[in-house]
């Protein structure tokens, strides 16, 4: 394998052919770097004691764990004096957050620092999801108007895998690559280039234990999946507990994930900003679909925040029974 294609001239490349700044390539190679400094907190964790909870809740009315913390932190640390970023929104913090410059920077991120967070104390896959904006204001500090804006305005979406090894898996629009961190030296390498997902095969990922939760259609679809009567034919049940293990199995074995709403919370649990829309970007240019069931997630524009909807996304004909199914 050509190991010469690092991420950082990656990156540069890129943004050189797209006649950019540069600017988004020096944002990229930030994202990188948090995603090093997580990996390297996630792996040590047990030695330093941030397994575990803070005793704390978030947002989400979720208990929050340590290491959910010092992933947040990582972020505002990477990107706080980074003059073309000038705020972020996280899972793990209520408000916009904005960096202390000038607040000038024409970008702004989402993401959700740890994704899959449970997994923490039973050392299994968990992620991070990230998208970058373009601001929609041109002068001024950064508002809330500059986050409220649907997933297909977005520049950049993707995540990063931890498990076995460490991935970072993105989209500037374009083709989707994937680059696998070589722990040895700190360093990314282009190992996936222009992922595709595949179709007619696969894999289809859903909490079945939520079935009490659901809706009569959407037991009877999830089912259907389950009994391999659906018109996607067999589909072997995999579920990470982890939504970016669930997503990176899916984009590359093919087949669907899904996170149903639910008669309480037809909204669902997955956040639409750094959950849903970051991935549903890296699934279309993959040549997937991405819905709430019932509208391309990336046409959606969130009214607050910590906007949630239900999730389908996968190959393109799984994502497209499963919403007949629906109907
Ligand atoms: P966070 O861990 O970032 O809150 O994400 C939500 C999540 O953990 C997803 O990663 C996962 O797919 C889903 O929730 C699991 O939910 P459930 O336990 O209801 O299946």
């Amino acid at each position: 394998m050509n190991r010469s294609t690092l991420s950082e001239q990656f990156y540069l490349d890129q943004a050189k052919h797209q006649g950019a700044t540069g600017e988004l390539s020096t944002v990229l190679n930030r994202i990188s770097l948090a995603a090093r400094m997580i990996a390297s907190e996630i792996m040590r964790a047990g030695f330093v004691g941030t397994l575990g909870y803070t005793g704390t809740q978030n947002v989400q009315q979720e208990d929050v764990r340590a290491l959910d913390v010092i992933s947040n932190d990582i972020f505002g640390q990477v990107f706080e004096h980074m003059p073309m970023v000038s705020a972020m929104a996280s899972e793990e913090m209520e408000d916009v957050y904005q960096f202390a410059d000038d607040g000038a920077g024409k970008y702004v991120i989402t993401h959700d620092p740890l994704d899959g967070s449970g997994n923490v104390d039973v050392a299994g896959q968990m992620g991070t999801i990230f998208g970058i904006y373009r601001r929609k204001t041109q002068s001024g500090r950064p508002t809330l108007d500059d986050f409220l804006q649907p997933g297909k305005n977005l520049v950049v979406g993707g995540y990063v895998l931890y498990g076995p090894c460490t991935m970072l898996v993105y989209t500037a629009g374009g083709p989707v690559n994937g680059f696998t961190l070589d722990r040895s030296i700190g360093t990314f390498f282009l190992t996936h280039p222009e992922m595709k997902i595949k179709e007619g095969e696969g894999t289809y990922s859903v909490n079945e234990a939520n079935e009490t939760k659901w809706d009569d259609k959407t037991r009877a679809m999830v089912a259907k999946f389950r009994r391999q009567q659906t018109a996607c034919g067999k589909r072997s049940a995999r579920y990470a507990g982890a939504l970016v293990g669930d997503f990176h199995r899916t984009l590359i074995k093919g087949g669907i994930y899904m996170y149903p709403g639910e008669t309480n919370r037809p909204e669902g649990k997955l956040r639409l900003l750094y959950e849903n829309a970051p991935l549903a970007l890296v699934c279309e240019q993959a040549g997937g679909a991405a819905s709430d069931g019932r509208q391309r997630i990336l046409d959606i524009t969130p009214t607050k925040l910590h906007m949630r909807t239900p999730l389908y996304i996968g190959s393109k004909g799984d994502v497209a029974e499963a919403v007949r199914q629906l109907l």
